[in-house]
């Protein structure tokens, strides 16, 4: 996979793209990544990437000359895919991440200040992505964010233990709980189907365990959440517990 990040900020990415999985999949080149800064297409002296807003209201946008030169000087003649980050966007998740693992190139673009003259969306850009519903500084980060959920899911990367498959949200649900040595600390103990072996019946609790926590924490994962006809009755038992507790409480 390549991907190429346009950024005013090319720094802010060298830690985080060297370390880790990151640097796994680089050295085994599953991935190349390249970064760019915006400000190498601005041509005049002083290299300026934003101008005041039309109508006025304050913050800089970063001006579509620039920008747009940018995009296609590292699109060239390739197919990527361009994809500005952006709170306007729409919000990442696990399905978007496994659909562009799939892609062989695409393009991140990343806008500081107020944000982008509407002609770049127009001209130069063919998806947002938003990484969730709150204001950062830049683009930046969410662009890291992307590559991290993306980069994960390419096979080869994650060893075959550590696969993505068994992640949160892999399969509609969120983790159950999981426990390393000492089998008790500080009166805590570890519950007692993980140490006994049965192998099938520990398959069955790490599910319940998933369905239980989707419940308490995300319950309107469970409207899409592929379960079978005994899973959904062991839903309905923690529903029905639920309800109870409810009441309790109000007695
Ligand atoms: N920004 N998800 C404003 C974000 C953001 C987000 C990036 C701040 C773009 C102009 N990006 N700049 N949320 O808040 O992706």
């Amino acid at each position: 996979m390549r991907i190429d990040v346009l950024t005013l900020f090319p720094d802010m990415f060298t830690v985080p793209m060297n370390e880790s999985m990151m640097w796994k999949a680089r050295d085994r080149h599953i991935l190349e990544l390249y970064t760019h800064n915006i400000r190498d297409y601005a041509l005049d002296k002083h290299h300026v990437v934003d101008d005041t807003p039309y109508g006025g209201g304050g913050g800089m946008v970063l001006k579509p000359d620039v920008v747009v030169r940018a995009i296609e000087d590292v699109k060239g003649v390739s197919k990527a895919r361009v994809i500005l980050l952006s709170p306007q966007g729409s919000v990442f998740n696990h399905a978007k991440a496994v659909e562009l693992s799939q892609q062989d190139h695409f393009i991140l673009v990343c806008g500081h200040y107020e944000g982008f003259d509407e002609r770049i969306r127009q001209l130069a850009i063919d998806e947002e992505i938003s990484i969730g519903d709150y204001v950062l500084t830049g683009g930046e980060l969410a662009a890291m964010v992307v590559i991290d959920a993306v980069v994960r899911q390419i096979p080869g990367v994650l060893g075959a233990e550590g696969g993505a498959d068994r992640d949160s949200h892999a399969d509609g649900l969120l983790e159950g709980p999981h426990y390393t040595r000492p089998a008790e600390f500080r009166g805590l103990g570890v519950p007692e189907i993980l140490t006994g072996g049965h192998h099938e019946a520990m398959t069955q609790w790490r599910r319940e365990q998933a369905i239980r926590r989707t419940w308490q924490q995300r319950p309107e994962l469970l409207r899409s959440a592929p379960l079978t006809e005994s899973e959904r009755y062991f839903l309905a038992t923690l529903a029905r517990e639920s309800a109870e507790d409810c009441q309790e409480r109000m007695m």
